[in-house]
């Protein structure tokens, strides 16, 4: 099932093309990484980490917030944007500026052409045994801008299918620092992150996912 083609990428500082209009930068978000994690801490301060419910009813083992103008939710009615964050009432914090640089600076290295800055920033937060089964990100209007994914703290396993569930997928570690940027014909791969584990060697005790999206 796992043909893994990026066992020995790790030390890459190169652009790594996953797909025509994928690309893994290595490292590229590590010089601001603290910054980028104090961002966190302090977005989360107003609209906290929850464990959102699936429309399934499960409740979902990542913790999730948001910043930007609008917030990814999940509840028994279904995934959509929101404008509010739903345990506040309060409009989402701001995206922090250097996010947007990022994200601009990040699609500049990889490639792809000018589009339009992000208006809404999933933060996901993985305690270790946390894991996000396999799925599409589709609830977003416009998928010729690539959404910019950022990875910090413990090292997860990605899954990186194709556009069918079915589909065999690879696998690779992304770790703090790594960015992952994938649009257009690559946009509605399924994927996932397998359970992440604990390392006693590393300082942080979750796994943090920033995804920079154009949704509306
Ligand atoms: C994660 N990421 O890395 C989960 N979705 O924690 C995603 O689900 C994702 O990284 C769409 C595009 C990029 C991603
Ligand atoms: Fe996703």
């Amino acid at each position: 099932m796992t043909a893994d083609l990026f066992a020995d990428d790790s030390a890459a500082s190169e652009p790594l093309r996953l797909g025509e209009e994928a690309v893994l930068l290595r490292g590229f978000a590590l010089d601001q990484a603290d910054a980028l994690l104090a961002d966190i801490t302090a977005i989360t301060t107003r609209a906290p980490f929850r464990h959102m419910v699936t429309p399934g009813g499960k409740s979902m083992s990542v913790a999730t917030s948001s910043c930007g103008d609008l917030g990814w939710v999940s509840d028994l009615h279904g995934y959509r944007y929101a404008s509010a964050d739903p345990l506040t009432d309060l409009p989402w914090p701001a995206t922090p500026e250097r996010w947007l640089d990022l994200a601009e600076r990040a699609k500049r290295a990889a490639g792809f052409a000018d589009s339009s800055a992000p208006d809404a920033c999933l933060i996901n937060r993985y305690a270790p045994g946390a894991r996000l089964s396999l799925h599409q990100d589709r609830d977003e209007r416009d998928f010729g801008v690539p959404i910019v994914s950022v990875s910090l703290g413990l090292s997860a396993v990605f899954l990186w299918g194709g556009n069918r569930r079915a589909d065999p997928y690879r696998t690779m570690v992304l770790s703090h620092g790594d960015v992952l940027l994938w649009g257009g014909v690559d946009r509605l791969r399924f994927h996932g992150v397998k359970p992440v584990a604990q390392d006693a060697s590393c300082r942080w005790e979750h796994r943090f996912n920033i995804t920079m999206r154009k949704a509306a």
